[in-house]
């Protein structure tokens, strides 16, 4: 930057770097999506197509941030979780939560015709800017970002079961949406699955896990055969093909219950690593450099897993072994 006599207001500027050695989550969602979804005619109570256009933005900040160690997403919104370590823009809040949304609003526009098809595969026309709104919020030990990350999927079942109740009783028992509300006010979850199953034969629990529980992403070790053609050896050049296979970290789209301790226990390096800043900062900046993730799985591969139900809990008689359903307070 050039220098002048207007350089003083530089001065101006604060650049708030975010505590050490904390999770960083900075959540996004949607500003105005209830007019948005409306005037889109979003699928109610869930558009598959809108929530797998939110995990498919969400995929590709991962990859374009890959010190995003996990992520969570419902409706209109997504939690992102910056490794403890992280350095990236040497912690500056405003830069890390201003490059998510930015990255997020423009893959969301830039892969609306993919996603958001009709019954014949046409695109259907996107007709509003849709945009996010950002916070970076830290927590200083993985018991708060569990909870963090707990509240959310609680959120998600919560909205979910009275959205499926509600829209039911709308769209297939015929009420108005005043009357559908009114039948359910003083309601408790029991209530609201009983009546699901004793008037309209559905039974929550089957309902799609992307609806019910939202989209956790992750990265796995996903081993990639390719083959490779070359010299048989440095003395003898006549061309051989070789198969390798190689682990490459992809980004993995899952539904699973984060109360439990199954998902905890498996990424259990990622998230109970020690502080690196115990030794100093030097080595604190090489180490979180060191993760390296960048580099190895620089393309933007993506996994569906199939869906599966939690597990039972692993271990340890914790509060954790509750499932989101039971812990809505309900
Ligand atoms: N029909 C439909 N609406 C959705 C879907 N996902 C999100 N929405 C809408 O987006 C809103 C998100 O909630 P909130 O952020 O509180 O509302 P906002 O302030 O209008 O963005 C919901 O209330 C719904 O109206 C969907 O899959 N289908
Ligand atoms: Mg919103």
């Amino acid at each position: 930057m050039a220098n002048s006599r207007f350089q003083y207001v530089r001065g101006f500027e604060s650049e708030a770097r975010l505590l050490p050695n904390t999770w960083i989550v900075v959540r996004i969602d949607g500003r105005g999506f209830h007019k948005f979804s409306a005037k889109h005619g979003f699928k109610k109570p869930n558009d598959a197509r809108a929530i797998n256009l939110m995990n498919a933005a969400a995929v590709a900040c991962m990859n374009e941030f890959p010190d995003i160690v996990m992520a969570y997403g419902e409706s209109d919104e997504y939690s992102f979780v910056f490794d403890k370590r992280t350095q990236l823009f040497s912690r500056r809040g405003d830069k890390i939560m201003s490059s998510i949304v930015s990255f997020f609003s423009s893959t969301y526009v830039m892969q609306w015709p993919q996603h958001m098809v009709d019954a014949e595969g046409q695109p259907e026309p996107l007709v509003a800017t849709p945009h996010f709104d950002g916070r970076c919020v830290l927590y200083p030990t993985l018991e708060n970002l569990r909870d963090y990350v707990a509240w959310r999927q609680v959120d998600c079942h919560i909205n979910n079961l009275y959205n499926t109740t509600f829209w039911t009783l709308v769209l297939k028992g015929g009420l108005t949406e005043y009357e559908a509300e009114q039948r359910l006010v003083g309601t408790f979850s029991k209530d609201k699955n009983e009546l699901l199953f004793s008037e309209f034969g559905i039974n929550y629990n089957e309902e799609p896990l992307m609806f019910r529980k939202g989209s956790v992403l992750h990265w796995r070790r996903i081993p990639v055969t390719v083959t490779k053609e070359g010299p048989t050896s440095k003395a003898d050049p006549t061309p051989v093909v070789r198969t390798v296979t190689r682990q490459k970290l992809t980004v993995i789209v899952d539904h699973c219950d984060l109360l439990q301790e199954e998902f905890w226990t498996e990424h259990a390096d990622v998230f109970t690593s020690s502080s690196v800043y115990a030794n100093g900062p030097r080595e604190a900046k090489g180490a979180a450099k060191g993760r390296g993730r960048k580099a190895k799985h620089s393309s933007e591969t993506t996994t569906i897993v199939e869906p599966k139900e939690a597990a039972p809990a692993a271990s340890e008689a914790s509060q954790r072994k509750r499932t989101a359903e039971q812990a809505c307070g309900e």
